[in-house]
Order: structure tokens, then C-alpha cells, then sequence
């Protein structure tokens, strides 16, 4: 079994006597990361993450303390669950959680979903699910005529509540007058906070700050009316933030037809989840799709993960883009307070794919796994 310790913070210690003996020693930084492969190409990609986050890490004078869990499908199969009971308290003490996918064909997908991804999220009151949607240069986006940069946009999600609640049950079942209810649950102090986070985005990225805000509230007349309405209430509090209120049908036509004009997007859990996939598509590709899973007051570790799930088709073929999740990792060096490391490693993903010569078949190449996460290491220095 692992434990995550958590390990000492940076120190000096001076020793010895005269100028010349003495010695100042920088104790280095360890970091404590929960890595939790998971399933299919999540057991590919966070290998190579963690070998990019090493690389990024000896440069800036830090380490990684990696403790594994094997928990996911395999572990249900033999076990009958996703990780075991003590998993969140084995998981609190980390610095991060680096995880990979979930899912797998012989286990239904809510099994999967609410036995691992879900109850982490809301154990560590992961509120906000920040999805970045960047076309790099050299990348091509299937919206034609959109050239690198134009698309760059960061869907902020609910992750705690909403529609994702877990409220409900059944009636009936498995009888022909069977019963299903699922309710939504919004709370204003769950929204609040959220949009907050979504303003504060806008004004630290500094480029078109605007916030556009995803609803239903025409035919949802309760939970999404008080999403509208708070909303409205912390966008007072940001006057030089511009604002826009989008139905969540018009805002996914419009990341086709004006995805420029998008910059912070801030949407319930179910919604934000579309829309953040609708975003990885205009992209390119899910293989670049990076995603964070906030406690932004820091109470908690934070997790990370790819948008993309265990893809059963291409895992174990060694041909999965393990950039998602180089990127996902560069978003955790950045929480971890090492944002010039976390710079370095988009700046090199980027380089990669604007060189264009090593990529994987999503992004209509060839390579292998092992040499997109070679080339960016090459790049790293
Ligand atoms: N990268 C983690 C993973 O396997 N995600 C798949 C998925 O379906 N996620 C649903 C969600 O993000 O709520």
C-alpha cells in the first residue's frame, strides 16, 4: 500500500565555521503527487507525464515524490471497487493527484465514474474544473480558416454539484412502470464561488475579459434561474469585465461559428462538460485537452486528469497522444506554485506541435507515444 507523506518545505541550513567551510545547503523541494493511472491509455499517458513533470522539476531545483495507487477497473474487478474505502484519507496528505482515465468496456460507465472521479472531486471540494481550449500553432482545427492562436478560450466548470449531484433513485425497477429521478442541486453559495473563480480568470489572463455564462433558464425555471441571477450579482462586482449569457444551445453553436470571440466560458457541471469537449474538438484533438480539478482555496489536494477517458479502441497499442496529459501536468506545476517550470513545458509542447513532424494519428501522424513525449523532452533542454 502507499502513503503519501507530506515531506518538509524548502530550507537553508548553514554549516560550518569559517567563510570557507561554511556551506549553504538548499534543501531541495519535494512535492507528494497521488498518481492514479486508471484505466486503458490512462495507464500510458501518466508515465509519460510524470517522466516530462521529472524533467521540468530537476530544472527548477524541485523533486517528485510519485506514490501510485492502483485503484480503477482492475481493481473493481478483483475487489468489487473502484479504490478502496480509506482512499480519500490516503489521499489527503498529497501535495496534487495526477490521474489518468477512467472507465471500461465490462463495467458500466456510472460505476466507474462514481466510484473514483466523482467522490475525489467532492471529497476535496474540487469546485472548479478548468478546461483550456488553445489552437497551437501547427495544429489543424477542423473550423475552417482558423489559424494558431485564434481559438484560445478556458471552459470553467462546476464539479461538485449541478447535475452531477447524485440526487435521485429509482421506482419500480426493472418493471414496465419503472421510475428514474435525477435532480439537479444548485446552491447559491456553490454557483457564487464558482463565478468568482470565473472572474478572477478573466482578469489574471488579461486578454479579452469576458465572461460568458452558459444557462438554460428558459426551461430549467429553478436551478438555472439562480445561476442566471448570481451570475448577474458577482458580475457587478467586476466592471471591467464584459459579460454574456448564452443558452447552452446557442453557445454550442457559436464554439463553431465564433470561437475567437470566447475567452472565459463558466457553466454547470453537465454543460460544462459538453461544451469542454465540443472545445477539445475545435482544437484538433481530445489528445490535447488539459484539465484541473480546483480547490482554488487550497484546503485540499487539487487533481488533475486529461479530458480524454481510458479509450479501450487504441489502449496498450503504445499510439495514445500522451500530450493531454503533459499539458495537464504543466497545469499542475503552475498550481504548485512553479509556473516558470509549467511555462517551459507548454512553451515546449508547443514547439513540437508547431515543428509538426512528431505527432500521433489524431492529430494525423504517425508516432508513437514514446517519441511525442521524446520530442518534447528534447525541447525541455
Ligand atoms: N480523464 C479522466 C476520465 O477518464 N474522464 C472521462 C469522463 O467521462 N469524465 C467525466 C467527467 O469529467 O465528468
Amino acid at each position: 500500500m502507499s502513503i503519501c507523506i507530506r515531506l518538509p518545505a524548502t530550507g537553508k541550513t548553514a554549516a560550518g565555521g569559517t567563510p570557507h567551510e561554511r556551506i549553504i545547503i538548499e534543501a531541495m523541494k519535494t512535492f507528494t503527487i497521488a498518481v492514479i493511472p486508471g484505466d486503458g491509455v490512462g495507464a500510458e499517458v501518466v508515465p509519460e507525464g510524470k517522466r516530462v513533470l521529472e524533467a521540468a522539476a530537476k530544472r527548477h531545483n524541485v523533486s517528485f515524490a510519485f506514490q501510485d495507487f492502483d485503484w480503477g477497473a482492475a481493481h473493481f474487478l478483483r475487489w468489487g471497487r473502484m479504490m478502496p474505502a480509506g482512499a480519500i484519507d490516503l489521499l489527503q496528505p498529497c501535495d496534487a493527484i495526477y490521474l489518468g482515465a477512467v472507465g471500461h468496456p465490462q463495467i458500466p460507465d456510472h460505476t466507474t465514474l462514481n466510484g473514483l472521479l466523482l467522490p475525489i472531486r467532492r471529497a476535496f471540494d474540487q469546485y472548479a474544473n478548468v478546461r483550456p481550449a488553445y489552437l497551437y500553432p501547427g495544429v489543424t482545427s477542423p473550423l475552417a480558416g482558423r489559424n494558431g492562436g485564434e481559438i484560445d478560450f478556458v471552459v470553467v466548470r462546476e464539479n461538485t454539484e449541478g447535475e452531477y449531484a447524485q440526487v435521485g433513485g429509482f421506482l419500480y425497477t426493472h418493471q414496465p412502470e419503472e421510475v428514474a429521478i435525477q435532480t439537479a442541486v444548485f446552491t447559491h453559495r456553490g454557483i457564487e464561488r464558482l463565478m468568482r473563480y470565473a472572474f478572477e480568470l478573466a482578469v489574471k489572463r488579461n486578454k479579452k475579459k469576458r465572461v460568458t455564462s452558459i444557462t438554460k433558464s428558459n426551461a430549467q425555471g429553478y436551478g438555472m434561474v439562480l445561476w442566471d441571477r448570481t451570475f448577474f450579482e458577482v458580475s457587478a462586482k467586476y466592471p471591467d469585465v464584459e459579460t454574456e449569457s448564452l443558452l447552452v444551445d446557442a453557445a454550442a453553436m457559436n464554439f463553431v461559428r465564433r470561437p475567437e470571440s470566447f475567452d472565459v466560458v463558466v457553466a454547470s457541471n453537465l454543460f460544462g462538460d459538453i461544451l469542454s469537449d465540443l472545445g477539445a474538438a475545435i482544437i484538433g484533438s481530445m489528445g490535447l485537452a488539459a484539465s484541473a480539478n480546483l480547490d482554488p482555496e487550497r484546503r485540499f489536494p487539487s487533481m488533475f486528469e486529461p479530458v480524454h477517458g481510458s479509450a479501450p479502441d487504441i489502449a496498450g497499442k503504445g499510439v495514445v497522444n500522451p500530450l493531454a496529459a503533459i499539458l495537464t501536468g504543466a497545469m499542475m506545476l503552475d498550481h504548485l506554485e512553479l509556473s516558470a517550470a509549467a511555462q517551459e513545458v507548454e512553451s515546449a509542447v508547443a514547439a513540437v506541435l508547431a515543428e509538426g513532424k512528431v505527432r500521433t494519428a489524431d492529430l494525423g501522424g504517425a508516432s508513437r507515444t514514446v517519441e511525442v513525449t521524446a520530442a518534447v523532452l528534447e525541447k525541455l533542454g
